[in-house]
């Protein structure tokens, strides 16, 4: 079976929003155009409680978007975005809920980030989804969502450290940055990955 993953596709991450990925929008008739091709579509939200520890807020003299450490791991250090409970956090309001079986929230341990929908940065925590998906009789993930680089990225990566056959919807992911995403692309891609765009989704 085939599962949609739409990942943090959150106010937060859109234009306007305190980490906005360029074009996050666009994805948006994309992901509602793709769901009922799909027997299951989960999502994943970033959830951080306030003063989190990838936030620049939290270490003093450092910028958003400077490389800095947390707890030992090399960190980007973000704008304060996806605060549990905020609007920020909310999955954008144009996105399809309806079909939604699970949302999966990560992020949530101040002390370490969690780009990925499956494990956290240093891989000591399960979210549980590899487990969730296997016993739904899932073999391949579709992933679309924000951002490209970061978590559609770090999900896919690990998805295929799990066994999945992963398919990258590119049209239906923005980057934060394109260069960056350049590398996570050809990264993926010697691992195995498949990209396609929204119209090849069978
Ligand atoms: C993300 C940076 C920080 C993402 C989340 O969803 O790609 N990026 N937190
Ligand atoms: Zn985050």
């Amino acid at each position: 079976m085939n599962a949609l993953l739409l990942i943090d596709i959150q106010n937060d991450f859109m234009p306007g929003g305190t980490l906005a990925v360029p074009e996050g929008d666009a994805i948006l008739p994309l992901v509602n155009r793709l769901q009922p091709q799909f027997e299951l579509v989960v999502a994943t939200q970033d959830w951080h409680p306030a003063g989190h520890g990838s936030f620049a807020s939290q270490h003093p003299g450092c910028r958003p978007f400077e490389q800095g450490e947390l707890h030992g791991l090399p960190q980007t250090l973000w704008p304060d975005h996806c605060v549990q409970g905020s609007t920020g956090a909310e999955l954008h309001p144009a996105l399809s809920q309806h079909r939604l079986e699970a949302i999966f929230r990560k992020g949530t341990d101040p002390a370490i980030d969690s780009y990925s929908a499956f494990f956290d940065n240093g891989h000591r925590k399960s979210t549980g989804l590899a487990d969730y998906l296997r016993g739904r009789g899932v073999r391949r993930v579709y992933l679309a969502g924000l951002a490209a680089d970061y978590c559609v990225y770090f999900s896919a990566k690990d998805a295929l450290g799990k066994g999945f056959g992963v398919f990258f919807v590119e049209d239906a992911t923005r980057a934060i940055s394109a260069e960056g995403y350049q590398q996570a692309r050809h990264d993926l891609a010697q691992r195995g990955a498949r990209f396609i765009t929204a119209a090849q989704v069978p």
